[in-house]
């Protein structure tokens, strides 16, 4: 059956801001305390939202948890109404403030883990929110990520959504970020390649680390068997500890995969040999070959991967079979990243055209166009059960856009969180966001 990838990016949420929450992630603790622009933040990802839609690419939106997570707070013991919540943890514990407006849902590549039903014994999609335990203002996302990919994907018939596995530090999961389907064509069996920063109950890493691995090994087997996908289509790969240790706090830092073509850095794997050797083997016995680009250290170092987010790209298929890759600006700016973007567009080359985007409001958190979206295989009876207006098209980018005008600041400091108009603002905005897109009581749930 002929299946579609749809990407599915999250819309920036209102509260967008620059609080350093994600320790690891170099650009999220540089830019700490900065200023942000929510506003510019959320047009600058509908902007690449439109601009793919209009190659013909099926583009898919996913909407901002609604924010602050009052919860959370109240679970840390603010109490009073809300108003007096804000105010009293803005006073006493700013950084939890924080965690609590986050907008971290907007990089919707570690929502969940995807597989198609083509890959799944009972032959339907299934979906696994991460449970993303490494970071507070994360580990909050998930029930309310659950709950949305349940209204979405209501139709039981072509979709399971499981809860999150278990939150805890050893059963760490974050979603998509670490997980990359290949095959031939979409509506086709492929290969899953899990990609984890350590092993909780088998750890053979002695080294001292600097940053603490967020992918579990065990979280990334469970996630595979909740999906019931083929043992034998299944593989897993450690990072390796220097690219964790450079900022690579996701895999998708610093390798992208599609259909049946691999990019990755030279230092993305422990044993990179085998690793290869092992991924290619599975996509032969699937009956197709894997097309590996390796970027050596002398063409992009490691610093500069993280710095450029090169590999936070998205290939793509155009509608005529073009390949395409979408970079963030700061890779154009970059002279030895631009150098071999050429490489890779030069006649023969494997890319036909690469698309820059400015998404530096999002990039200044450490998320880049892959960070973004969440890939979603659909074949047409399943994107036809799906009645929320979730499916990117002219009139829908006009309504969000004119939406984010609206209501979005053009600065927002961390100190700003305190103002209680915020709140108000925000759940204003929602509440309309919740008719736009026909998810009818998303953000009435407290
Ligand atoms: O989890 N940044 C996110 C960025 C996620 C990027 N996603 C992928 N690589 N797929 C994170 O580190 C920063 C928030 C702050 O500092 O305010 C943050 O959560």
């Amino acid at each position: 059956m002929s299946a579609q990838e749809i990407n599915f990016d999250g819309l920036v949420g209102p509260s967008h801001h620059h609080a350093g929450l994600a320790t690891g992630n170099v650009a999220s603790m540089r830019n700490r305390g900065s200023a942000a622009n929510p506003r510019k933040a959320a047009l600058q990802g509908l902007e690449k939202m439109l601009a793919l839609h209009r190659r013909g690419i099926p583009q898919g939106v996913l909407p901002p948890l609604a924010r602050p997570n009052l919860r959370l707070l109240r679970a840390l013991g603010f109490h009073g109404s809300d108003a007096a919540v804000i105010a009293k943890a803005g006073k006493l514990e700013p950084q939890l403030l924080s965690a609590a407006y986050s907008a971290s849902s907007m990089w919707t590549a570690n929502a969940a883990t995807v597989s198609p039903a083509t890959d799944c014994a009972d032959a339907k999609v299934h979906f696994t929110p991460a449970n993303l335990s490494a970071k507070l203002h994360r580990s909050v996302e998930h029930p309310d990520t659950a709950r949305l990919l349940r209204q979405i994907f209501s139709d039981a018939t072509h979709f399971v959504v499981h809860d999150a596995i278990p939150g805890v530090a050893a059963l760490g999961d974050e979603g998509a970020a670490n997980h990359t389907r290949f095959a031939r064509r979409h509506g086709e069996a492929g290969v899953h390649f899990f990609v984890y920063g350590d092993e909780a109950f088998a750890s053979k890493q002695s080294a001292a680390r600097r940053f603490a691995p967020r992918q579990y090994a065990e979280a990334s087997r469970a996630v595979a068997r909740l999906h019931q996908l083929d043992p034998a289509r299944t593989v897993y790969a450690r990072q390796s500890l220097a690219a964790i240790d450079a900022g690579v706090f996701h895999n998708d830092v610093i390798a992208v995969g599609h259909l049946d073509t691999l990019l990755y850095h030279q230092a993305a794997f422990d044993d990179e040999a085998k690793v290869i050797r092992t991924l290619s083997g599975a996509c032969d016995a699937a009956g197709f070959s894997l097309n590996c680009i390796r970027v050596a250290d002398d063409q992009l170092s490691l610093q500069d991967a993280v710095a450029t987010y090169l590999f936070n790209s998205q290939l793509l298929c155009s509608p005529d079979g073009r390949k395409l890759m979408v970079v963030p600006a700061e890779c154009q700016d970059h002279a030895a990243c631009r150098r071999y973007l050429e490489t890779l567009t030069a006649s023969g080359g494997p890319i036909a055209e690469v698309l820059s985007f400015d998404l530096r409001e999002s990039m200044r958190n450490g998320g880049g166009p892959a960070c973004l979206r969440l890939r979603v295989v659909l074949d047409a009876p399943q994107a036809a059960a799906i009645t929320s207006r979730v499916f990117l098209d002219e009139a829908l980018y006009g309504t969000l856009a004119d939406w984010v005008t609206r209501h979005y600041r053009d600065r927002l400091l961390p100190e700003d969180l305190r103002d209680p108009q915020l709140l108000d603002e925000i759940r204003g905005a929602l509440h309309e966001l919740e008719g736009i897109l026909a998810l009818p009581g998303f953000y009435s749930v407290d």
